[in-house]
């Protein structure tokens, strides 16, 4: 197989169970690991339960991984103290073990967050400097920040991918915009994991959408082209017509309910 160890962050997770299963066709060993129970260990897996935020146990569990898919993490709007614990501190203890174990790649799982506070008309690309929508938002561009610099300093190569909304179907309006089928973001990890050089890379999590407000023009060279659609899905969710009120920020900002769901927004 073409990497004899992988590490995935996050296993127990919606994302982490799918990618459980996908992860084993490139792997000798997928090592899973999560805060959370992951059961017994199947057949070419090795199990570490273990909290991100635990500077040793991240040192031990990144040795001899050659590839990491940091997927754990505190995924919605949250406490600061709780986001610092899981995303940041988290974050930072994944990239030290990465270089003091020679890690060469890790794909990032970064969100659609860290730009959430642009608005649905704009049309961005991953060049335009962040505008998160909340802690979990800015805990993101932390890891994106950091990422740059573990690759500008010591060459870490990181694709941080920006998800947007990685579900088995929509679950409202603006996720018709943001869906990403989970055989899209399998596609999309595969082009990040085996492009032979990536250096630091942004790329948007989305499938090919009717409705776009991210251009990957800026990653093209990791040749990532979705081949599902929120379309089948449109059904669900008919355009009322109606202008949404000025101050609907779920309509009026990409990061939808994420702008009002957090413990620091105040009215
Ligand atoms: P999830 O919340 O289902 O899974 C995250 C996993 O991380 C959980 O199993 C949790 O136990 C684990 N975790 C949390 N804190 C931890 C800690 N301190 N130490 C070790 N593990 C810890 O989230 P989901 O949907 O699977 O997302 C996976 C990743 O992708 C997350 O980083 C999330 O921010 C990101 N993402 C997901 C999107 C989606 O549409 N599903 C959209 C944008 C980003
Ligand atoms: C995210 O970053 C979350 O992890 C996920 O649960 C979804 O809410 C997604 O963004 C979204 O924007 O739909």
């Amino acid at each position: 197989k073409p990497f004899h160890r992988i590490l995935l962050t996050g296993a127990a997770g919606g994302l982490g169970k799918i990618l459980r299963e996908k992860l084993k066709d490139w792997t000798d060993i997928l090592r899973v690991s999560d805060l959370a129970d992951l059961g017994a260990a199947q057949e070419g897996e090795e199990v570490v339960q273990c909290d991100l935020a635990d500077k040793a146990a991240v040192m031990d569990l990144v040795k001899d991984v050659e590839l990491i898919l940091h997927f754990g993490g505190i995924s919605v709007e949250a406490s600061f103290e709780d986001i610092m614990r899981a995303n940041i501190q988290g974050t930072y203890n994944i990239y030290e073990a990465a270089h003091h174990h020679k890690v060469r790649r890790v794909i990032f799982a970064s969100s659609n967050h860290t730009i959430g506070f642009y608005k649905t008309t704009d049309f961005i690309d991953a060049t335009m400097p962040p505008r998160p929508d909340g802690i979990y938002g800015v805990s993101k561009c932390f890891g994106e920040s950091l990422s740059r610099y573990y690759y500008d300093r010591v060459g870490i190569e990181t694709v941080c991918v920006r998800i947007g909304s990685a579900f088995p179907a929509p679950a409202n309006r603006r996720m018709l915009t943001t869906y990403l089928s989970y055989d899209d973001l399998v596609e999309l990890l595969r082009c990040a994991a085996f492009t032979p050089r990536v250096g630091y890379t942004i790329v948007f999590g989305v499938s090919d959408n009717r409705e776009k407000w991210w251009s990957n023009h800026a990653a093209s060279h990791l040749g990532y082209e979705p081949k599902d659609s929120s379309d089948k899905f449109a059904h669900l969710f008919p355009d009322t017509g109606r202008y949404p009120d000025a101050d609907d920020v779920g309509s009026t900002y990409q990061g939808g309910g994420f702008i009002l769901s957090g413990p620091q927004y105040k009215p």
